[in-house]
């Protein structure tokens, strides 16, 4: 959770602000996403601030640790996660055909200033059939199981890179 954290307070001082998670992404997506993508994404992310975040402008560890454990004792809460995360595939899917590309994902992933190298392990991680594609029940399934186990899982890889 720390690490996660860290992915998005970007200038390390401990907090995170609205603006850091909600803007400073949608700054860099716009560079290399379609419109209609970034439109879809920034109604994502803000829900996702109000949501794990608590909506207010800033936010500390302490603070988004306890909104996360809220979560988890809701009941909807797992159905509200394959929702966002169906929602999350959508906007990565930029050709619309309902699978993803490795091309495609290395583009979503450089938003998050990933390096190009760490975007083929997390790539095979996701795809668990191994055709060479990821499928939306593949995206949401590795969304639901960052968010829901705290053991080691390939899921791990869809983040991971994140923080290098
Ligand atoms: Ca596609
Ligand atoms: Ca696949």
């Amino acid at each position: 959770m720390r690490s996660f954290y860290a992915l998005f307070d970007k200038d390390g001082d401990g907090m995170v602000y609205r603006t850091e998670f909600v803007g400073g992404t949608v700054k860099t997506m716009k560079q290399h996403l379609k419109a209609e993508k970034v439109e879809l994404l920034e109604s994502l992310l803000s829900k996702a601030w109000e949501l794990f975040w608590g909506g207010e402008s800033t936010c500390n560890l302490d603070t988004m640790i306890h909104h996360y454990g809220r979560c988890f004792t809701e009941p909807h809460f797992h159905e509200l996660l394959r929702q966002v995360g169906s929602l999350f595939f959508e906007a990565v899917d930029a050709d619309n055909d309902g699978l993803v590309t490795i091309e495609e994902f290395a583009t979503y992933l450089r938003c998050y200033g990933v390096h190009p190298l760490s975007v083929p392990p997390s790539f095979q991680a996701l795809d668990t059939n191994h055709d060479g594609l990821i499928s939306r029940d593949e995206f949401v399934n590795a969304a639901c199981e960052f968010f829901t186990k705290t053991c080691d899982t390939p899921a791990k890889l869809f983040f991971g890179p994140f923080l290098g």
